[in-house]
């Protein structure tokens, strides 16, 4: 007997994605189960027991009836969270170690570009300009990661061992080696006095919405060989306040930023941002999601579900991640 259908529902203008490659990692991953592309007008969508999804249009989970899991193409659930028709099953987001791997990448990729002075070292080589800068340790700069989850606490384990002082925030208490955790608003403005190099890996939330402002910026250290802090985000655009970044980078609050997301994406074309000399900017693609990785996660999380076991990394809605 066939088992019951996964229907895959990946937002018809999201960059970077190739429905069709999806659908066939899905049909290697679940083998003798039906996956099906949405929209799919022969489907009856009372077959359907699972889907996943990137950024589906708000309302079209709520038309299979039958539904039993709802699996997210992304580690970050916000434009699920924001469909008020999402069916009240469990939502499961990624978090696999490829993911992480790639996110760290990322993050150790900027923090060294900043800590190496890159950007004055690439103006020096256009202007054939030969002035090395005094160069200091890792050890004399310290690193903030906001959000010490999945992706945050392994960043902020390889910046350890770089040598970087690594800090990290997180919503409930934490411990990770090597790091010195602090949590909740009221620890919040003393781990920003401990940090030059500020990380957002926060998931988008009514709480840490805009959280990334002209009054957080200017609680950072200035005090650090790189002289104004620096600010990192590859979380979601919708944590940061656009033009409190602009206006902190042109007054000297913050010396640069290297951001990964935005409030609207893509960038619009007149964003001050794609010119600005302090911003480097990358198109979100600090870490893709792996068709190959993700489909056989969910396979396998679809498999333990039949099972009777726990599904695994199931957001909390009271959260909203
Ligand atoms: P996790 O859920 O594993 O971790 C989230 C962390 O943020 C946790 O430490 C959590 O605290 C903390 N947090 C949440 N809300 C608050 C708050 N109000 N105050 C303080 N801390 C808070 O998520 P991941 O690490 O897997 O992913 C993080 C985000 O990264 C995703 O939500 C997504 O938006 C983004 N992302 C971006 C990508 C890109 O390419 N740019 C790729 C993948 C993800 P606690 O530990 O107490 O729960
Ligand atoms: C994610 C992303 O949330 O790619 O996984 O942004």
């Amino acid at each position: 007997m066939q088992k019951p259908a996964l229907a895959l529902l990946i937002h018809g203008g999201a960059q970077n994605w190739s429905p069709q490659r999806w659908k066939a990692r899905f049909d290697d991953a679940c083998r003798d189960r039906r996956v099906v592309l949405m929209p799919d007008a022969a489907l009856d969508p009372a077959e359907v027991h699972y889907a996943a999804v990137w950024k589906p249009v708000p309302g079209d989970l709520a038309a299979f009836p039958n539904l039993r899991a709802i699996f997210n193409l992304g580690a970050g659930v916000d434009a699920l969270m924001a469909d008020s028709s999402l069916p009240d099953v469990p939502l499961v987001r990624v978090a696999v170690a490829d993911l992480t791997a790639r996110m760290t990448e990322y993050v150790v990729l900027h923090v060294l570009m900043h800590h190496r002075q890159e950007l004055y070292l690439r103006d020096s080589q256009r202007e054939k300009r030969w002035a090395p800068k005094k160069q200091s340790p890792a050890s004399a700069i310290s690193v903030g990661i906001m959000g010490l989850g999945t992706l945050g606490a392994d960043a902020a384990q390889v910046l350890a061992r770089l040598g970087f002082r690594v800090a990290g925030w997180s919503r409930s208490e934490r411990k990770v080696d090597g790091i010195e955790c602090f949590h909740g608003t009221g620890q919040l403005d003393a781990f920003l006095k401990a940090t030059n190099i500020l990380v957002c890996l926060l998931p988008l939330t009514p709480d840490t919405t805009h959280i990334l402002n002209r009054d957080l910026f200017a609680k950072l250290d200035a005090t650090s060989p790189l002289g104004a802090p620096v600010v990192i985000n590859a979380g979601r655009g919708g944590l940061q306040n656009e033009a409190d970044i602009l206006a902190c980078l042109d007054d000297g609050t913050l010396g640069a930023a290297s951001l990964d997301v935005y409030a609207t994406e893509p960038l619009p074309a007149d964003s001050r941002f794609w010119t600005h000399p302090k911003v480097v900017l990358t198109p979100h693609n600090a870490a893709d999601t792996d068709p190959d990785e993700i489909s056989k996660y969910v396979a396998r999380q679809i498999e333990r579900f039949e099972a009777g076991d726990a599904l695994e990394n199931v957001v909390d809605r009271g959260r909203g991640y």
